[in-house]
């Protein structure tokens, strides 16, 4: 059984069987963990709104697993899975959507603006498209300080037609910085179909007027996700410019869990459902000579009692007290004091 939160094993020789339990094991997790944070939000115990990534899992897996500590990744409203596999206690998740004191903020914000910059997490802020210039700020530091590491910026197709995105982009373009953008196209932004907010099939085609490539996959297929991005982000981490990689995908719940996503038909949901990645890849286990019954139960337990854990913690930890909201705003000043500190 793999390790929960522990470095991914390589993917050579007799690990690779190791390895890929492991992704099927994230992304058992971060379904779990998704669908019980809907079942919160409508006992009324999390704050804030809910924006369920449940169907989209094998990007965040897929794109996930070859980064190295020091990467930075700014992820969008719908990728908390990006803070389990990166090794966030769940608990300390669960509390930060319930506004505890043991949350990442200390109860300070919602599940929607949390970050963990040990981890290299960026916090995402209500606009969106604002965290893609940050992503690439991330990466002309590392540029700057000769360091092999990679920046990378997920957003939606709704996100891709902000300006900032196209600011970001060009930069990272003219000064082949060390970015991966990370297009999850779940065909809506809210309720606007994709027809009726871009001109083109398909955003990766955008790559090309900044400069670099641009490449499309299948967001529900694990393995074409993990095939393309070990490939472009060690072509990125070697100096060889942004890229950017759109995977198709489709978001099972509406916007947020207060919109019935009325505007989608049933037969559209299903055709999706059927090509969902936990299944698809259970398919291939499965086909590769895993007892996959076995294995699912096994998971599927460890997964619960993960999950359980965490909700109890949250559960358990006190709300900040009311001055409490005024610590840990303002950095703490560096170098010599100023004339006015002086006395
Ligand atoms: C600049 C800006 N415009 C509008 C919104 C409201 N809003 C929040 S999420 C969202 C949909 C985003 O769609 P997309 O980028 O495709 O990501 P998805 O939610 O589909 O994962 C909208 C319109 C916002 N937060 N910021």
């Amino acid at each position: 059984m793999p390790e929960a939160h522990g470095p991914l094993p390589s993917t050579d020789g007799a690990a690779r069987i190791e390895f890929e339990l492991q992704l099927y094991y994230w992304m058992k997790l971060i379904r779990a963990f998704e669908e019980r944070v809907s079942r919160l939000h409508r006992q009324n115990k999390i704050l804030g709104g809910v924006y369920s990534g449940a169907g989209q899992e094998a990007i965040i897996t897929g794109v996930c697993a070859p980064l190295q500590e020091g990467d930075f990744i700014s992820p969008l409203h719908r990728d908390l899975g990006v803070f389990l596999i990166r090794g966030v206690e769940p608990g300390a998740l669960m509390a930060q959507l319930m506004a505890k004191e043991t949350g990442l903020s200390r109860g300070k914000d919602s599940g929607l603006h949390a970050g963990d910059l040990e981890r290299g997490i960026f916090g995402s802020t209500s606009m969106l498209g604002s965290s893609l210039p940050v992503a690439v700020g991330a990466a002309l530091k590392f540029r700057v300080k000769q360091q092999r590491n990679v920046a990378v910026a997920f957003f939606g197709e709704g996100t891709s037609s902000r300006g900032d995105v196209h600011e970001a982009m060009n930069f990272a373009g003219v000064h082949k910085l060390p970015v991966v953008f990370v297009c999850e196209n779940n065909r809506y932004a809210y309720s606007t179909p994709i027809e009726k907010q871009m001109a083109i099939e398909d955003v990766a085609d955008r790559a090309q007027a900044y400069g670099f490539r641009g490449h499309t996959c299948s967001g529900n297929d694990l393995l074409e996700v993990l095939d393309l991005s070990e490939r472009v982000i060690e072509k990125v981490r070697s100096g060889g410019g942004p890229v950017l990689i759109e995977c198709k995908t489709y978001r099972y719940h509406g916007h947020s869990e207060h919109d019935p996503a009325l505007y989608r038909t049933k037969d559209e949901v299903l055709e999706w459902e059927s090509r969902d990645p936990i299944q698809r890849f259970e398919f291939y286990l499965e086909k590769k000579g895993q007892d996959i019954r076995h294995v699912r139960e096994q998971f599927d337990e460890r997964v619960h009692a993960i999950i359980q854990g965490a909700v109890d913690f949250a559960e358990q930890s006190r709300w900040p007290e009311g001055p409490e909201a005024l610590e840990d705003l303002y950095a703490t000043p560096v170098g010599p004091p100023v004339a006015s500190q002086l006395g």
